[in-house]
C-alpha cells in the first residue's frame, strides 16, 4: 500500500531492517535511464581522476556536488541523475528513511564493460561508522538492464548490523542466502551503509552502468514513513516466540531468519533488529523476544555500580 507521497509502508520498514535493503524494479522509465547512462559516460573520467587525486575539469553544465551539501542541491537541471534522485518515488523512499533533504556524503559511476573479469571482493563501504543504530542510505541505480550474472552486484541480505572490518570479509566466497542482482533497467535498491556487498565480472555483450549515492540524515530517523498502519503492527515487549506471539506484528516480520543465521546465530541480529526498530519508531520499549527487556529489567534491579 504505498501512500500517495509515496513513502514506505511498515511492512516495507520492517523487511529493510530485516535485510538491511528495498529493491524496486524498473522504477525508472527507459527514456530517462538512456539520458542518464550519457551521463554516467561524461562523468566516469571525472570521478576515476578524483580517485587518482587529480582535479579534472568537469562536464560543462554538470557541476558535480561537494561532500555536506543537502541532496537538494545536488545534481542540478538538466542532469538525469538529479531528474532521477528528484523522481517522486524516489523521493519517498529517500524521505521515509533519512529524511526529505538529506546531506549528500558522495557518489559514483560505477561502469563494468562487457567481458570484463574485475571481482571485487566482499566488503563493506562504512567501516568506522559508530555502534549507535543511526545509519546512512547507499542508493544502487542501475540505468541498465543487468541479466543474471552479468555484472549485477553481489550483495549477503542481512549483514548490514554486524560490526566487521572491510578487508574481514574478502575471504568468503559463498554465503549461504548471498544473491546477485539481476535487474531491469531503471532499478533502484536502497541499501542500510552496513550492508556486505560485491561488484561482479561481466562476462555477457553488455555494458552495465551503475550509479550509487550515499545519503546520510539532517532529521531525527523516527517515524519518516507513512506510519498509518504502525498502531496495528506495532508490537509491545511482552513479545515471545516460547510465549506470546501475536498474530500480524512487526515483531514476526523482524524474526525472520536469513539462511546463514543457522541454530541461535539469528538471535544477534534479532536483538540488532530490535535495537533499530526503537530508533525508527521513537519507542525506548519496544522489543522482539524479550531480549532487550530481559537485561534492562535485571540490571533495573542491580546496585548503582554494578548498573551496565
Ligand atoms: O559495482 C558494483 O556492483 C558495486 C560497487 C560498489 O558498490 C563499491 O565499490 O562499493
Amino acid at each position: 500500500m504505498p501512500a500517495d507521497d509515496h513513502r514506505l509502508t511498515t511492512p516495507e520498514m520492517a523487511r529493510f531492517v530485516v535485510d538491511g535493503f528495498l529493491r524496486f524494479d524498473g522504477l525508472v522509465p527507459d527514456a530517462l535511464n538512456a539520458r542518464a547512462v550519457e551521463e554516467m559516460r561524461l562523468l566516469l573520467p571525472v570521478k576515476l581522476a578524483r580517485f587518482g587525486r587529480e582535479v579534472p575539469e568537469e562536464p560543462e553544465g554538470l557541476p558535480q556536488p561537494v561532500t555536506g551539501v543537502p541532496l537538494s542541491a545536488c545534481h542540478p537541471p538538466p542532469s538525469a541523475i538529479g531528474e532521477v534522485l528528484r523522481l517522486p518515488a524516489v523521493r519517498g523512499v529517500i524521505a521515509s528513511l533519512v529524511g526529505p533533504d538529506p546531506v549528500y556524503d558522495h557518489d559514483f559511476v560505477h561502469f563494468v564493460p562487457a567481458g570484463s573479469p574485475h571481482r571485487q571482493h566482499l566488503h563493506v563501504d562504512a567501516i568506522v561508522d559508530s555502534a549507535d543504530p543511526g545509519f546512512d542510505v547507499q542508493l544502487f541505480y542501475f540505468a541498465t538492464e543487468v541479466r543474471p550474472g552479468e555484472g549485477g552486484t553481489r550483495i549477503v541480505p542481512g549483514t548490514h548490523l554486524r560490526r566487521v572490518r572491510a578487508e574481514g570479509l574478502g575471504r568468503y566466497q559463498r554465503i549461504r542466502g548471498e544473491q546477485q542482482i539481476s535487474c531491469p533497467a531503471g532499478t533502484v535498491l536502497v541499501a542500510h551503509h552496513g550492508l556486505w556487498h560485491a561488484g561482479q565480472p561481466n562476462p555477457g555483450a553488455r555494458e552495465r552502468w551503475m550509479y550509487k549515492i550515499r545519503l546520510g540524515p539532517t532529521v531525527p530517523q523516527v517515524r519518516l514513513w507513512n506510519t498509518a498502519d504502525l498502531e496495528a503492527l506495532q508490537n509491545d515487549a511482552s513479545d515471545h516466540v516460547f510465549a506470546t506471539v501475536p498474530a500480524e506484528s512487526v515483531g514476526r516480520m523482524l524474526r525472520r531468519r536469513h539462511p546463514w543465521q543457522r541454530g541461535h546465530e539469528e538471535r544477534y541480529d534479532l536483538r540488532q533488529r530490535a535495537l533499530l526498530w526503537r530508533h525508527l519508531t521513537g519507542d525506548a520499549t519496544y522489543d522482539v523476544d524479550y531480549y532487550l527487556t530481559r537485561v534492562e529489567r535485571r540490571d533495573a534491579l542491580a546496585p548503582a555500580g554494578e548498573r551496565a
